[in-house]
């Protein structure tokens, strides 16, 4: 039975992989962060009464800071597989915090690295390390022939984010060449779900169409609404992650859609979920969506409502303008096949946040506190 170690297991991917590798038979070992509330709602339903036998989920207080504990927790599990999905992962957020950002991100994947290599696991143990598309900062004279982002691509952070998962990277590639770990980065370009953090920015569209089409909000405020992202499912991306650390030889992957989205036009794919046409109008900072019609009975918003608004406040001091990624060597070589495609994930989101937003609207109505 192979056991797998996955850092930062309490929130999307973290989550999905788990469920992915306990279904293939793998003991999953998680490391969760100390908090003062709870903070296990995305792993609860794997969660496991700890005296029944066997265990084959298990979670440890860890933090990427601590390499003493970083340490400890790998020599305790014994790992055939590390996942480093742990981060500070919000690149807004990222420009507020930019030295614990470097510290949990970049030199945190150094301390697992390191805790291998000094515990002799080098040939036991494979790392999958979290890259992101972040890397490639957008830079259109970086792309590759077919327009996109590829495994040869440049790099050029915007972000503190993006600095920080750069070390993590170069570092990751360094331990497999000098000491010939199997360590791998998976370079993945956005992926969601509905139990993507709610500061993102396609959860956060979602909840409020939700919230909105529900009359529980009144409008929804953004930032840069040109932004372009290629957006997956992060069910599908998982799977991705796994396949990197089968494969005979420990190599880069680029995971991606190979499409492009605008901000401005998933809010629309979002209200169009429940029926309801958003049109936009002005500029900039002026710019506002407004109600163009509705077309299902159960939402009746009134037509010319304001509900889209933009906020500068959202926006970042250096953004990240656009985002495409190349799949072509991931889908040959990993054999690796998306079953969703964006209409498929936001119909998921919404339904979701849909249903979340009427439970708390029951509860809220029999006098308990809403989620
Ligand atoms: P996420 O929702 O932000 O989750 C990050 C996880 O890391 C959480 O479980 C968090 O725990 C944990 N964490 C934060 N600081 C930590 C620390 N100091 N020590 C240990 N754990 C810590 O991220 P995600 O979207 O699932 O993404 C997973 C990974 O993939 C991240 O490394 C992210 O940077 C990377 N990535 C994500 C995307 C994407 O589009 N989702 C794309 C490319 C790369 P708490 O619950 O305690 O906060
Ligand atoms: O922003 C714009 C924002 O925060 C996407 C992380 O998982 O993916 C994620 O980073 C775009 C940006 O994701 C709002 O300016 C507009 O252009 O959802 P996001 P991100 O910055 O792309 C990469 C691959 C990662 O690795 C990261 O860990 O949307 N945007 N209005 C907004 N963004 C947010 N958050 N909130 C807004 O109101």
């Amino acid at each position: 039975m192979k056991i797998a170690l996955i850092s930062g297991i309490t929130v999307q991917d973290g989550s999905y992989l788990a469920e992915l590798l306990l279904d293939k038979g793998y003991v999953v070992h998680g490391v969760k962060r100390r908090a003062s509330s709870f903070n296990t709602q995305r792993i609860d339903h794997i969660y496991q009464d700890q005296h029944q036998t066997p265990v084959n989920f298990k979670l440890h207080y860890g933090d990427l800071t601590d390499s003493t504990n970083v340490i400890r927790i790998i020599q305790e599990v014994q790992p055939d597989e590390i996942y480093n999905l742990g981060a500070m992962s919000h690149v807004k957020v990222s420009f507020d915090s930019p030295e614990y950002v470097a510290n949990v991100d970049g030199l945190g994947t150094l301390r697992i690295l390191e805790a291998v290599r000094i515990l002799g696991l080098i040939n036991k143990t494979r790392i999958y390390q979290a890259s992101t598309s972040e890397l490639y900062g957008g830079l259109a004279e970086n792309k590759n022939e077919k327009g996109m982002y590829d495994e040869n691509s440049p790099f050029y952070p915007r972000s503190p984010y993006g600095a920080a998962k750069i070390y993590g990277f170069w570092i990751t590639k360094n331990y497999r060449e000098a000491y010939d770990m199997f360590a791998c980065n998976g370079i993945l370009f956005n992926h969601e779900s509905p139990r993507r953090g709610e500061t993102f920015v396609t959860r956060k569209i979602t909840m409020a169409t939700a919230a909105i089409a529900l009359g529980h909000q009144d409008c929804l405020y953004l930032g840069n609404l040109d932004a372009q992202r290629d957006w997956g499912h992060a069910k599908d991306y998982v799977e991705a992650m796994w396949r990197i650390l089968q494969q005979d030889v420990p190599e880069d992957y680029v995971i991606a859609m190979g499409e492009t989205t605008y901000v401005r036009d998933f809010v629309r794919m979002s209200f169009a979920e429940l029926g309801i046409e958003i049109e936009f109008k002005g500029e900039g900072v002026n710019e506002k969506g407004y109600v163009k019609a509705c077309t299902n009975s159960l939402y009746q918003i009134e037509i010319g409502k304001q509900v889209i608004a933009v906020d500068p406040k959202y926006f970042r001091p250096t953004e990240v303008d656009l985002l495409i990624g190349d799949p072509t060597k991931s889908k040959t070589q990993l054999g690796w096949a998306p079953q969703y495609d964006l209409s498929g994930l936001v119909q998921e989101m919404v339904a979701m946040d849909v249903d979340r937003v009427k439970k708390d609207m029951m509860l809220k109505k029999a006098g308990f506190r809403a989620s």
